[in-house]
């Protein structure tokens, strides 16, 4: 219990709790199309402690909806403080779990910030990952994503690949892009089961009018790869680790 009454002390200061953000890059141009952010919590004692061990405490907890509230301000807040700074008006993608796309008041966090910050809600695009369409309520998960896009945030369906669910959802919910698990870009060129598993995601998706991201893109064959395929956009370790915002800033700069 000390960790999540830590969690909630975070949550009401804010200092601990930090978003980096890495660059996604269109693979025919190399230029930056996007950033996710990723939250981090720089823990007084413990150091940097990972969303995948303290997200599903919030969930426990009842601290979610707090959390992404904060997660959503935060980026909110970056971007209007980049405007007019010489960084590349890109939006900024947020990852959104189960619990908080059937939270309440979601579109509310997100009008709010929207508007106090004087952004478009097409800079702030949402991430699901797949395995949200697993949740019991799933069948309520296509008129969520609906008013959200309606009210034109970007979405996009995260670890494609991975969360065991059917391809039929592709039909019925209203996407923009798929990220591409990075469990199928790990052994490319070399592994044909995974080279063509993506060559087939890539014609779908094309089929479809969906973007393709893929994920987890650490070596220059791979890129290669995944360029001479037809797919768009990459991130990964070879362009840039998930970064603070003075690396990212510097990072920009190197590119420009
Ligand atoms: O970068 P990292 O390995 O720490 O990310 C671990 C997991 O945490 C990823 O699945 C990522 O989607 C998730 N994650 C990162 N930031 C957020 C966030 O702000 N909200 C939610 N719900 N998940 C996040
Ligand atoms: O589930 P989601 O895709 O949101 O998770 C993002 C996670 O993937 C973050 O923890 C991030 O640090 C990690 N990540 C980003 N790029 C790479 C990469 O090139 N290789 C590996 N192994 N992990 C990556
Ligand atoms: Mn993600
Ligand atoms: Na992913």
């Amino acid at each position: 219990l000390g960790l999540v009454s830590e969690l909630r002390h975070a949550l009401a200061t804010g200092g601990q709790l930090e978003l980096h953000y890495q660059p996604q890059y269109r693979l025919d141009d190399d230029s930056m199309a996007g950033l996710e952010a990723l939250l981090r919590w720089r823990h007084p004692r413990d150091g940097m402690i990972s969303p995948g061990d303290f997200i599903p405490l919030a969930e426990r907890h009842g601290l979610m909806a707090a959390l992404g509230n904060y997660v959503i301000d935060q980026a909110l807040a970056q971007l209007a403080h980049w405007r007019g700074q010489g960084m590349p008006e890109v939006p900024v993608w947020i990852n959104i779990s189960a619990m908080q796309l059937f939270q309440g008041d979601l579109e509310a966090a997100l009008a709010t910030g929207l508007a106090r910050h004087g952004l478009p809600a097409g800079r702030l695009g949402l991430e699901l990952t797949e395995s949200v369409l697993l949740d019991e309520r799933a069948g309520d998960v296509a008129p969520r994503l609906e008013a959200l896009r309606d009210r034109g945030h970007p979405v996009a369906i995260d670890d494609f690949g991975t969360g065991y669910s059917s391809l039929g959802y592709l039909k019925h919910l209203p996407l923009d892009k798929l990220k591409l698990d990075r469990a199928f870009v790990h052994a490319l060129p070399d592994d044909q089961a995974d080279a063509a598993i993506v060559v087939a995601v890539l014609a779908m998706a094309k089929g479809l009018g969906l973007q393709v991201v893929a994920e987890g893109v650490e070596t220059p064959a791979q890129a290669d790869f995944l360029r001479a395929a037809g797919c768009e956009l990459v991130q990964g370790f070879l362009y840039a680790r998930p970064l603070t915002v003075e690396a990212l800033e510097a990072h920009w700069q190197a590119r420009s």
